[in-house]
């Protein structure tokens, strides 16, 4: 989504030399002429699926660096891509040419914590881990959590509005976020970095950070509303006979653990397997997974550890006493080391996935009632297709968000147009989105259509324009251009 941007030239590099240091910026152009290598990492996406063309990789230590190197970018028309830990997975993180890439990572301070209120305020390159590292002895956590947590940092964390696995309780990041710092497209410091719980002094300009995947501006300074560490947390995880079991099985646990419910993850047999196959968690016995079709982890949070193991065991005595019980079997962490193992089957998917082959992930809204049937259709559609190796389902079950994986010895033609504009579709049939919580990217710029009308997408374009007249900032993500109007013409 750009006028025709400019590519970076050698008095460019001079300028951002005159006020970074050497050790803040990466370049193969002279008079850097960095390796290709020391530039690698920073052009390829998680995956392995996108890459980009940048020359030039500026790694600012302040806010007043980040507004000198984006204005001075406005001023000549190079584009830009904010960078946090690059663990994106729409291929929103590397340019789609030879943009300038702004990474964060030496923005990693703490500005300060409240440990009554529980107000965090932070850079934006933290690390999400170090962050909950940081907050362990303050007796307090962040408001979410991912399996990526040791790489992704908390500025991509609020610009792709990540969701993961602590959405259940903890809410959204339109709700914990209480302040932003960000350099608009301009230079311009916008200082919303506010520690107030209320403040309704007009549009709450913070909100369309939240989301806007490095569109509309660089997050520089994150406020946070973090909540404090339960005293007891533990974990179950249930073998399910059939998938038709998971929905009011998911009544029963609402209505019998009450608040104390943290989380409720869905993997299907799939992706157990692939899960067991790379290592990731603790695999169940041989009796645990027969004739079981997907599997549930639940988690519970609360007060007082004997309270709640008391409600979690009669949970599993009530769900096993049943005439037709609604599971096999459970497996109740009896440790700190089994309730980590246990997590790690559900978070270590994704990983065990890029292990597997090349992955298409779509991540999608839909009523729960539809999360098997989506991936046996999926299944259906792909079966004795050249390449595929296998179509894999999972997800935030609690948040109607399941993630479909399609892994394929290599990325093919073939296979990408059997899945769309199919997919999309059919989520759009069923009133879905087809991005629950990864957000858009250069991946799903053409989709957008799908789960947005026309009215919302012209105010999003209007937005952008008002924000970002040349279209700097991270182009050829969220937004299509307009036509004459496409980078590079
Ligand atoms: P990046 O990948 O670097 O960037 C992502 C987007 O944000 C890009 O568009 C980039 O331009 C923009 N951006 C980054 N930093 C800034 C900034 N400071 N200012 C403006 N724009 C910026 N996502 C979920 O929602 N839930 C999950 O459970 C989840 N689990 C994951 C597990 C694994 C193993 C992996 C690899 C990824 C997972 N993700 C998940 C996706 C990803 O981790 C999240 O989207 C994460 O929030 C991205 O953070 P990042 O710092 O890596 O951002
Ligand atoms: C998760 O919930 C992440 O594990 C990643 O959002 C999902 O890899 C995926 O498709
Ligand atoms: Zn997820």
């Amino acid at each position: 989504y750009a006028r025709s941007l400019t590519s970076l030239t050698s008095s460019d590099l001079d300028h951002f030399a005159s006020f970074l240091p050497r050790t803040s910026i990466i370049s193969t152009m002279a008079p850097f002429s960095d390796g290709p290598e020391a530039i690698a990492q920073y052009n390829a996406d998680w995956m392995g699926k996108y890459q980009g063309r940048a020359t030039t990789v500026l790694r600012p230590r302040t806010t007043e660096e980040v507004s000198k190197i984006v204005r001075h970018c406005n001023e000549r028309g190079i584009g830009l891509v904010p960078q946090g830990g690059n663990t994106g997975l729409v291929g929103g993180s590397v340019p789609v040419g030879d943009e300038v890439v702004l990474s964060l990572g030496n923005m990693s301070k703490v500005r300060s914590f409240d440990p009554v209120s529980g107000i965090l305020v932070a850079d934006a390159g933290c690390v999400l881990e170090s962050l909950s590292d940081y907050l362990q002895p303050h007796a307090h956590l962040m408001p979410l959590d991912l399996g990526a947590k040791g790489s992704c940092q908390i500025g991509g964390n609020v610009a792709t509005n990540a969701g993961g696995l602590r959405l259940l309780r903890y809410g959204s990041l339109h709700g914990s976020v209480l302040g932003l710092e960000v350099v608009l497209p301009s230079g311009q410091i916008l200082n919303a970095l506010t520690t107030l719980r209320k403040d309704n002094t007009g549009y709450d300009l913070k909100q369309l950070f939240i989301g806007s995947e490095g569109t509309l501006g660089v997050i520089t300074g994150v406020s946070i509303l973090t909540p404090p560490i339960p005293r007891a947390s533990n974990n179950v995880i249930l073998a399910l006979p059939r998938f038709e079991n998971v929905l009011p099985l998911f009544g029963e646990v609402k209505a019998r653990l009450g608040e104390i419910l943290s989380a409720f993850e869905w993997l299907d047999r799939g992706s157990y397997d692939l899960a067991v196959k790379h290592g990731q968690g603790r695999a169940l016995s041989e009796d645990e997974v027969e004739g079981a079709a997907c599997f549930v982890l639940v988690e519970t949070s609360g007060g007082r550890g004997e309270h709640d193991e008391e409600k979690l065991t009669d949970l599993l005595e009530f769900l096993l006493s049943a005439d037709t019980p609604l599971i096999n079997t459970g497996v109740l962490a009896q440790s700190p080391a089994q309730f980590s193992s246990l997590w790690a089957l559900r978070e270590g998917v994704t990983e065990a996935v890029s292990k597997e082959g090349k992955a298409y992930k779509y991540d999608i809204s839909i009523p729960l009632s539809k999360f098997e049937e989506v991936v046996n259709m999926t299944k259906e559609r792909l079966k004795n297709v050249e390449g595929v190796l296998g179509v894999i389902g999972y997800g935030h079950v609690g948040d109607g968000n399941l993630h479909l994986n399609i892994i394929a010895s290599s990325y093919t033609p073939t296979i990408a147009s059997l899945l769309e504009p199919w997919l999309y579709e059919h989520v759009s049939s069923l009133n879905g989105s087809i991005s629950a919580e990864h957000g858009i990217g250069a991946m799903k710029t053409h989709a957008l259509k799908y789960s947005k009308d026309e009215v919302s997408i012209e105010w999003m374009r209007k937005i952008k324009e008002m924000f970002d007249p040349k279209g700097i900032m991270n182009p050829g993500k969220v937004l299509l251009p307009r036509e004459g109007n496409v980078m590079g013409e």
